[in-house]
């Protein structure tokens, strides 16, 4: 078996963000050595305790067990702090039916091992931890206030240690929470340009990839009963109108009401009616099946003072600024050349949208198996 790759999830659940912890711990090629949570999507408070729910909810109790969550930042570098209520409602995960409550034990216990402990420390202690030659992939999902912390505090394990930053954010040419700004940048855009120009690979799911990545009704027919389940009815048609009380166990009916109350957030607000993008998943699927992507490496900078764009991040697709890449000239290959003087973000650009939703399906068998929302009753 190919070694597996570790990771560290910084998030802020969140209904796409639940996805990912689900994807993370469920796909084989993914060791996930802990969660940290940012503001965003909702408080810190929230997130931090839907990451707990979302964990003991999707994991085996073991990997619950042994995958520490923290506490990170609760606000933006500089701006004031925003969260997105009309996405994900008022806690960040409204709408889902099953997940253990906030005073649930075992989310209030999971909470406690860590609580008062620093998440970025936590970030560094999980790097330095690794044996020789083995790297960390950090994935940020959120604000990026905790990532441009540690990368800026712990520059040389960054270097040494971390082999890749993959992030939900940003976009080529649009926005979703201003007319040219994507939302986890927007909230912290000074955190993204000091992740972007950081000397470490940063690689970039923009909205215009995200939004490819659509749950539609098909897919929630899957989810609620697997195609593995009906083996005497070969040709079903996907049924549009299935309902999550259809459920074939607990923890699909407990994903089908996530998406579905974000189906219809995305409908209202956004009109997206095929279904909802499920962004942040896809940082976990380009770790563990990267082929299923494609993207190139640009500059990439963050508006930090438009009038009209601040949190825009400015792709530089015809090399405008290539008198400015001098460490990118020196050496492609250097660290340095990721930094502020390279080609400082490989940008996603085209997702095998097909093959990404067989690996939802597949994490979700794996999650029907250990999962503890299946062995209540
Ligand atoms: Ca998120």
């Amino acid at each position: 078996m190919p070694k597996r790759i570790p990771v560290w999830l910084d998030c802020d659940p969140g209904h796409d963000d639940a996805v990912a912890i689900l994807m993370a711990l469920q796909l084989p090629d993914i060791d996930l050595k802990g969660i940290s949570c940012v503001f965003g999507n909702a408080s810190l408070d929230n997130t931090v305790t839907n990451a707990a729910r979302c964990l003991v909810a999707f994991g085996s109790p073991e990997q619950a067990q042994r995958t520490p969550i923290y506490a990170g930042v609760a606000k933006p570098l500089i701006r004031l702090v925003r969260h997105d209520d009309e996405i994900h409602g008022e806690d960040g995960l409204g709408g889902v039916e099953g997940l253990p409550a906030r005073d649930d034990p075992a989310v209030v216990a999971k909470l406690d091992e860590t609580r008062g402990k620093s998440a970025v420390l936590a970030m560094a202690d999980a790097a330095r931890s690794l044996p020789d030659g083995e790297q960390l992939a950090l994935v940020a999902t959120g604000a990026m206030t905790n990532v441009a912390l540690f990368v800026s505090m712990f520059p040389d394990l960054v270097r040494d240690k971390v082999a890749q930053v993959v992030v939900m954010g940003g976009a080529e040419g649009r926005g979703n929470r201003s007319p040219t700004a994507e939302f986890n940048i927007l909230i912290d855009p000074h955190a993204a340009s000091i992740l972007f120009d950081a000397e470490v690979p940063v690689v970039m799911a923009p909205l215009n990839v995200t939004h490819t990545a659509l749950f539609r009704p098909h897919d929630n027919h899957s989810l609620l009963v697997p195609p593995s389940a009906l083996p005497s009815l070969p040709e079903t048609t996907p049924d549009a109108t299935a309902s999550p009380s259809k459920a074939h166990t607990p923890l699909r009916h407990t994903l089908s009401t996530l998406l579905t109350f974000f189906a219809k957030t995305y409908a209202d607000v956004f009109a997206f009616d095929e279904g909802p993008p499920v962004h942040d998943a896809l940082c976990i699927a380009y770790l563990a099946r990267p082929d299923l992507f494609k993207g190139k490496r640009y500059r990439v900078d963050v508006e930090l003072q438009g009038e009209h764009t601040t949190g825009t991040t400015v792709v530089d697709l015809w090399e405008y600024k290539k008198d400015e890449l001098v460490e990118w000239k020196k050496d492609p290959d250097s660290r340095a050349s990721w930094g502020r003087f390279g080609k400082n973000v490989f940008v996603l650009e085209e997702l095998d949208v097909p093959e990404f939703w067989k690996l939802f399906q597949q994490t979700v068998d794996a999650a029907d198996k250990v999962s503890p929302l299946n062995a209540q009753k």
